[in-house]
C-alpha cells in the first residue's frame, strides 16, 4: 500500500477509487433512483467510472507536485457538486439542472430550509477528503517532481471514454433512446451518473438558449398573422354550452383507434368505450378521424399539443427542453378568465417529463402524483400505479377540487410492453409473433374496465351529469417494429399509407345538456383541441397563438398535420415525399397545385410553431387585456405533509 501511494499514479488510483465508492453510495443512500434488475444495478454501479477516470484524469496534466493538490481540488469539487445535489433531492426529489439554478425562487424555497436539510451523518461526506489529505501531506515527499509520462493522462482519459461508451451502450439497450428522449433525470442519473447527466444538461441547455437569445417581438408577429389567418369562427351551437361546467378530461394510454370495436377470439376488446361510442343515451360525439400528432415526447408531446395548440419538438421532448419556456396554455386561460381550478391526476413520479417544472408554466394549480397515492408493489405495475387504484384514490381528491375544475386524470398501465398480472387480465393474449402486440389487448380491456369503475364512482359522487367528459389516446401503442405481427392479427399488409391510418387515436366528448352527434367523421387532430375546448367555454381562440383550430366549426381547417411534415386529410395522405390517394390507397402521380400548396402551408406552419418553442416567443406577446403572466413560484407540487 505503501508503495502504491509513494506513486503518482498510485494515488490517483486512491483517489479515483474513493471517489467511485463514494459516489456509488451515496446513489444507495440518497437518491430514491428506483433501480429494478441486475443491469440497472451493475450500470449504477458502473456509472461514477467513466466521469472518475475523465473528471479526475484531467489533473495528471498537471506538473510536478501541483498534480496531488489538483486532483483533492477536483475530488473535493465534484464532491460539493454531489453534496449539493444530495441536499436539493431532500427537498425536491430531484437533481439540479443549469435551468433549476436560473430559477432562483427554486433556491429560495429551499432558502432558510438548508440548514434542516442537513443532517448529521453528512459529515461522513468528508472523511475521504480528510483521508486523502494525509495521505497527500505523508507521501507527496515521495514523489518525484518531474511530470508524469504524456501518454499516462491520455490513457486514462482514453480509458473514461471506452467505459462511457460500454455503459452507454447498455444503458441504451435497457432503456432505447435514453438521451433523445430524455424522458426523466432520476432515469438519466440512474443510467449515466450524476455527472454525466450534468454534461448532458449544459450541452443542452447551451444549445437552446442560444436560439432564445437571439429571437425578439418582431418574430412572434409573423406566427401572430398566420394563427389569425388559419383561425375558424366558432360554430354558435357550441359556443359557450360549456361556460362554468367542470371539465373532465381522460387520458387513455398507447391507445389507438383501431381497438375501437376491435374483436378478439371474437370478443369486444374495450365494451364499455364501444358503448360511448355507439349508445344515443350516453350523448358523446366521437371523432373517428382524429390522429395524434406527437413525435419523441410520446405523452409528453400529447400533453403539450392538447393544452398549448403547438407542435412539440423535432428532437426530444418540449417538456424537458422547453419546459422554462413561457406558454399561454389552456389551464392558465380558464383558471384567469373564468376561475377553473386545475389538477392532473398521474400515478408516477413528479418529475418524469420535467412535469412538476413545466406544469407551473401551464398554470396548474395542483398536480396528484405517486407522493399522493399508495404506491404499495400490488398496486404498481410497470410505470407505476395501476389504473384501477389509480382512478378509485383520485376520487377522494377530485370530490375535494374546487368547483368549476379542470381534472386530468392520466392513466398509465396500458403503456409498453403492457404488462399485466395473470389475475387480471380478462381477455386472452392475441397469438402474433410479438408479445407487444400479443400484450397489448389485455392492458387496454384493464383500461377499459378501469374507466368503467370510474364511471360509476363519477356518477355516485354526484360529478358525472353535470361535467365535460373528454377522453382521448395520446399515442401510438404498437410502432412499426411490430408491423408483421400486425399483419398477421389484421389480415392485411401494413403499407406506409396502412401504417399512418392506425395513427388515429379517439377523441371524444359529452358536454351537459347538448346531444351528441354520434360518430363524427372530421378530420381533426389533437392541435384542434385547445380551440375547441376554449369556444366550449365561450371564450374567442381567435386572441392566442393556436396552431390547430374548432372542431365543432363550420370553418374548421381539416387538415392535419404530422411532426415531420407528412399531412392527411380526407381524401389523400402526404407521406415521405408522396401523395396517396386515400380511398384507392394509389399513389397520386400528379399532385394538384392544391395539394403542393398544403405541402408548403404545412411545412411552413410547423416551422412557425418551432420559432415559437425555440425562441421563446409567446414572451413578446400579450394575448389580450385580460391576460396576467404566469408568476411560476406561485405554483408548487410537493405534497405538504
Ligand atoms: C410516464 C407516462 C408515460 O409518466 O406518462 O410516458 P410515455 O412513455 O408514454 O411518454
Ligand atoms: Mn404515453
Amino acid at each position: 500500500m505503501k508503495k502504491l501511494i509513494s506513486t503518482k499514479m498510485g494515488f490517483f488510483a486512491i483517489v479515483l477509487v474513493l471517489f467511485w465508492l463514494k459516489t456509488y453510495l451515496i446513489y444507495k443512500m440518497e437518491f430514491d433512483l428506483g433501480v429494478k434488475g441486475s443491469i440497472q444495478e451493475f450500470l449504477l454501479f458502473l456509472n461514477p467510472l467513466s466521469s472518475g477516470l475523465i473528471l479526475l484524469g484531467i489533473t495528471l496534466f498537471s506538473r510536478g507536485r501541483k498534480f496531488g493538490r489538483r486532483l483533492i481540488y477536483m475530488h473535493i469539487l465534484l464532491g460539493l457538486i454531489l453534496y449539493a445535489n444530495i441536499v436539493f433531492y431532500r427537498f425536491n426529489s430531484d437533481f439540479i439542472t443549469l435551468a433549476t439554478m436560473m430559477q432562483t425562487n427554486n433556491f429560495g424555497s429551499l432558502g432558510s430550509s438548508i440548514i434542516d436539510l442537513m443532517q448529521w451523518h453528512d459529515l461522513l461526506y468528508v472523511i475521504d477528503i480528510v483521508v486523502l489529505i494525509v495521505l497527500y501531506n505523508k507521501f507527496k515527499g515521495n514523489w518525484s517532481d518531474t511530470r508524469i509520462k504524456i501518454r499516462k493522462p491520455f490513457i486514462i482519459l482514453a480509458m473514461g471514454v471506452f467505459v462511457f461508451t460500454i455503459n452507454l451502450g447498455l444503458a441504451e439497450a435497457d432503456r432505447p433512446q435514453l438521451l433523445e428522449r430524455a424522458f426523466d433525470r432520476n432515469y438519466l442519473v440512474k443510467y449515466l451518473g450524476l455527472y454525466n447527466f450534468i454534461a448532458y444538461d449544459t450541452v443542452q441547455s447551451a444549445n437552446t438558449s442560444t436560439q432564445r437569445v437571439l429571437a425578439d417581438s418582431d418574430d412572434i408577429t409573423v406566427v401572430e398573422n398566420y394563427t389569425k389567418t388559419k383561425y375558424a369562427e366558432p360554430n354558435p351551437a357550441y359556443f359557450g354550452v360549456g361556460e362554468g361546467k367542470n371539465i373532465i378530461k381522460i387520458h387513455l394510454e398507447s391507445f389507438q383507434s383501431f381497438l375501437i370495436d376491435f374483436k378478439l377470439h371474437g370478443e369486444e376488446v374495450t365494451p364499455f368505450i364501444n358503448s360511448l361510442v355507439h349508445d344515443e343515451n350516453q350523448d358523446f360525439t366521437y371523432f373517428d378521424n382524429f390522429f395524434h400528432q406527437t413525435e419523441q415526447g410520446k405523452t409528453a408531446d400529447a400533453e403539450l399539443i392538447m393544452d398549448n395548440s403547438l407542435y412539440g419538438l423535432p428532437q426530444g421532448s418540449a417538456f424537458v427542453v422547453k419546459g422554462d419556456n413561457t406558454y399561454q396554455a389552456y389551464p392558465a386561460i380558464i383558471g384567469q378568465r373564468q376561475g377553473y381550478t386545475s389538477a392532473i391526476f398521474h400515478g408516477d413520479g413528479k418529475s418524469f417529463w420535467n412535469r412538476d417544472e413545466i406544469y407551473k408554466h401551464f398554470g396548474i394549480d395542483k398536480f396528484y402524483h405517486e407522493d399522493y397515492y399508495d404506491m404499495s408493489a400490488d398496486k404498481v405495475i410497470n410505470y407505476g400505479l395501476k389504473d384501477k387504484p389509480f382512478f378509485e384514490e383520485s376520487m377522494k381528491y377530485l370530490e375535494e377540487l374546487e368547483q368549476p375544475f379542470y381534472a386530468h386524470m392520466m392513466t398509465l398501465t396500458h403503456h409498453h410492453p403492457f404488462t399485466i398480472n395473470e389475475e387480471e387480465a380478462t381477455i386472452e393474449r392475441a397469438e402474433t409473433s410479438s408479445n407487444t402486440v400479443n400484450n397489448y389487448f389485455q392492458t387496454a380491456r384493464y383500461l377499459d374496465e378501469s374507466l368503467e369503475q370510474f364511471f360509476t364512482d363519477l356518477k355516485e359522487a354526484g360529478l358525472y351529469e353535470d361535467s365535460i367528459i373528454m377522453i382521448y389516446g395520446d399515442h401510438y401503442g404498437i410502432s412499426d417494429n411490430h408491423n408483421k405481427a400486425m399483419e398477421e392479427l389484421l389480415g392485411e399488409e401494413i403499407t406506409p399509407l396502412k401504417y399512418s391510418e392506425l395513427q388515429r387515436v379517439p377523441f371524444m366528448i359529452r358536454i351537459p345538456g347538448v346531444d351528441g352527434q354520434g360518430i363524427n367523421h372530421e378530420y381533426s387532430g389533437q392541435m384542434d383541441v385547445v380551440p375547441t375546448m376554449l369556444h366550449i367555454l365561450g371564450i374567442d381562440a381567435q386572441d392566442y397563438i393556436l396552431m390547430g383550430t374548432d372542431m365543432f366549426s363550420e370553418d374548421h381547417k381539416d387538415y392535419v398535420p404530422f411532426r415531420k411534415g407528412n399531412f392527411v386529410t380526407e381524401e389523400f395522405t402526404y407521406l415521405n415525399g408522396a401523395y396517396y390517394d386515400n380511398e384507392t390507397k394509389e399513389i397520386i402521380e400528379e399532385p394538384t397545385e392544391e395539394m403542393l400548396k398544403l405541402k408548403e402551408t404545412v411545412l411552413h406552419e410547423l416551422e412557425l410553431s418551432d420559432k415559437v418553442m425555440y425562441g421563446d416567443l409567446l414572451r413578446f406577446y400579450t394575448p389580450n387585456e385580460q391576460w396576467k403572466p404566469i408568476d411560476i413560484s406561485d405554483y408548487s407540487y410537493i405534497k405538504e405533509e
